[in-house]
């Protein structure tokens, strides 16, 4: 027996097991209960003589740190999470059985991890890359796991190619550099011979490459699956999660600079989000279709490269996600966390996506060589919340002791009163009858042979930023690309996505644009797609927005408080900044300040304001923190709040006025968005 602090309970009697039973975890003890009695000195022979080898505490306590590290995750190295619960807000029994979407108010628990992909655990929040947006429910019929990205498609279509994709974009084999980064030869290498990766990289070399807040992320499942209903009536679906929030971005430099000001700023914005009670939602919708409507497409449902225009199939949201709790223990639960996609329960069920098939076999896989085990479903943060029983036993690091001789099943063992254990039962998870029929053989469908329309339709329905952006990210990256041969060959690529990208992106490299590449099919017009731009669908809100206010000697303590509660009242969040951290004579009261203004850059707040008396103006303007400060907000195209004291400074930082310079009267408004129109007037837009 276990008391509650873990302890055994369970040797001795009479006094000696109730002074053990007492004992809480106040108590430090060998891991086999031992008490010590000195942590900071090991057994020696002298006080300065030889350490003892008999000294177990020493030894154990060594050997157990020795082995704390585990393999990290092979991808999505960096993730933060936490747990929450998933909301049934639009039951859809006609089209799904599955329980989660049974009723109207039913709550399922959550556990949700966001990562990037290329970086190591210990990497960088802000680089660009996709991102991972993994949610496993503890449904009542067992664990469905939504392994999805924040982007809508993958680079590839078929499994086959993940190890090389995936070889390409990490730091370079002979080098172990660039950490976290897709500028680099291999990369692009690998993406300009394999032009199917094109949509996937036009999405993440856009602003959704540089989120703003994990809270701040679209999620997608990706792949086509079926929703079966409870007659086997079946349709096809895509997952979708929509941040409460909206969809927001980083600028590219800002996402530079925060990887020096705050390495955990994703991480850190969701931990203290939570623990503020802002709890983080997303709509969760789906894409619902038919055979016949996928028949009128002019690509392959199949082909994790392609999505579905929500003007073509319209989204319809039927529940919402909740995250309201931090992990309590890092490793234990956010490390220790096996997604598998494999994982699924009665009413969802795969497709032949090929992509989707080689990953039901590796996720399971590699949860072997992480976690040590074939018994990781049994860490508490990946075991059902159901019962769960079957016949399969020991292993490593088996926890459960199963009683009784009835591990094979069929049995009869009930016939002489013994217990049979658990049997299948007729409603449990059935494949729907398919019937397949085909030559055994390596091919790819022609109907996932069209590369370019679909990057072609993300192109055409950015807002002009957006595609300034764009096209400047390519750029960039393939500036770090060392090949000119690989270059050229990205470009023959994109003249045929579009010819004014490619002739951009040739501009900002100072080269010629290369023939473009004759196409395996020919390109088609698809229009676009309003939902596919962040900009087009901004959230007009200062929720989830942070202010920062900078004030010093002599600041009008009213205006700053008049400020702060504007922008509180309309759900922003402010930081106080000033020179120094100790309290300041300002007009009106003394003020101390939540951070210092040298180590907060205006990258971390979405928008500034400058409380500044008319000195204290004239003496920020010669201080390299304050100039950095205002010329980054006013270059990241952050609203800037303004009373007139701080004109030297927004002068020696080159501010020009315009819509989102404002007076602090009317900043908590401007705040709420950034200003896109400025670029132009900083840098040469691509
Ligand atoms: Fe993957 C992890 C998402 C294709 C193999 N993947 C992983 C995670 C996410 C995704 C979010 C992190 C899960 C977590 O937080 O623990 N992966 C995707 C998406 C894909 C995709 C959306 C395409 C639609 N992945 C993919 C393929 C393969 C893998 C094609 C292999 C054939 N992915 C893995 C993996 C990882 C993984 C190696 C590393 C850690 C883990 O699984 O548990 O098995």
């Amino acid at each position: 027996m276990a008391d509650k602090s873990g302890y055994s309970t369970e040797f001795g009697a009479g006094g000696e097991r109730q002074q053990i039973a007492k004992r809480g975890t106040d108590v430090m003890t060998t891991n086999f209960g031992v008490p010590i009695s000195d942590n900071e000195n090991s057994l020696k022979a002298g006080k300065r003589g030889p350490t003892l080898l008999e000294d177990f505490v020493l030894r154990e306590k060594i050997f157990h740190f020795d082995h704390e590290r585990i393999p990290e995750r092979i991808v999505h190295a960096r993730g933060s999470a936490a747990h929450g619960y998933f909301e049934c807000t639009d039951p859809i029994p006609e089209l799904s059985r599955a329980s989660l979407f049974a009723k109207k108010g039913k709550k399922t628990p959550v556990f949700a991890r966001f990562s990037t992909v290329a970086g190591g655990a210990g990497s960088v929040d802000t680089p660009r890359d996709v991102r991972g947006f993994a949610v496993k429910f503890y449904t009542d019929e067992g664990n469905w796991d939504l392994v999805g990205n924040d982007i809508p498609v993958f680079f590839i279509q078929d499994a086959i190619k993940f190890p090389d994709l995936i070889h390409s974009v990490k730091m370079e084999a002979d080098r172990a550099f660039p950490q976290a980064a897709s500028a680099h030869d291999t990369f692009w290498d690998f993406v300009s011979l394999m032009p199917e990766t094109l949509h996937t990289l036009i999405w993440a070399m856009s602003d959704r490459g540089i989120p703003r807040s994990l809270r701040m992320m679209e999620g997608f499942g990706v792949h086509t699956f079926k929703l079966v209903n409870a007659k086997g009536g079946e349709s096809f679906v895509k997952f979708h999660w929509r941040p409460k929030l909206g969809t927001q971005s980083l600028v590219w430099d800002e996402s530079a600079k925060l990887q020096g000001a705050d390495n955990d700023y994703h991480r850190r914005d969701l931990w203290e989000a939570i623990e503020r009670g802002d709890h983080p939602e997303w709509e969760f919708a789906v894409q619902v279709f038919d055979q016949m409507l996928a028949d009128t497409l002019p690509y392959d449902i199949l082909d994790a490269t392609k999505l579905i225009p929500e003007e073509i199939v319209p989204l319809r949201v039927i529940g919402r996600m909740v995250l309201d709790r931090n992990p309590d223990n890092f490793f234990a639960e956010t490390e220790q966390s096996a997604f598998l996609p494999s994982n699924i329960v009665p009413g969802i069920d795969f497709t032949d996506d090929p992509l989707l098939q080689g990953r039901l076999f590796s996720y399971l896989d590699t949860q072997k060589s992480r976690l040590g085990t074939t018994n990781f479903h049994q860490i508490p943060v990946n075991a059902p919340k159901c019962p769960f029983a079957n016949m399969q036993r020991d292993g490593m690091m088996q926890t459960h002791g199963f009683k009784g001789r009835a591990n094979y099943e069929p049995n009869s063992l009930d016939e002489a009163g013994e217990n049979p254990g658990p049997r299948p039962i007729s409603t449990g998870f059935a494949t729907l009858p398919e019937e397949v029929d085909g030559e055994k053989l390596r091919k790819r469908a022609e109907s996932f042979g069209d590369f370019y329309s679909q990057p072609r339709l993300y192109w055409n329905s950015m807002t002009a930023s957006e595609k300034a952006h764009i096209a400047s990210a390519i750029t960039f990256e393939l500036s770090k690309v060392s090949l000119a041969h690989i270059r050229q060959r990205v470009l023959s690529h994109l003249r045929v996505v579009h010819e004014d990208l490619a002739k951009r992106v040739a501009a900002g490299l100072g080269i010629d644009l290369p023939e473009a590449v004759t196409p395996f099919k020919a390109p088609v017009d698809l229009g676009q797609s309003n939902a596919l731009s962040i900009q087009k669908n901004w959230h007009v809100t200062l929720e989830g927005r942070h202010v920062a206010i900078l004030f010093a000697e002599g600041s009008a303590l009213a205006e700053i408080e008049h400020l702060k509660q504007s922008i509180t009242a309309a759900k922003g969040r402010v930081t106080l900044l000033a020179p120094k951290i100790g309290a300041i004579a300002v007009k009106g009261g003394t003020l101390t300040a939540d951070a210092q203004l040298a180590g907060s850059p205006s990258v971390l707040f979405d928008a500034v304001a400058l409380v500044l008396s008319e000195e204290a103006g004239k003496k920020l303007a010669h201080d390299s923190a304050a100039v950095g400060f205002v010329a980054d907000a006013y270059a990241h195209l952050k609203a800037i709040g303004t009373s007139p004291g701080a004109k030297p400074l927004l002068d020696r930082a080159g501010v020009e006025k315009d819509a989102g310079v404002t007076d602090l009267p009317h900043l908590p408004d401007a705040a709420k968005q950034r200003y896109w129109d400025r670029e132009a007037k900083l840098r040469d837009l691509a």
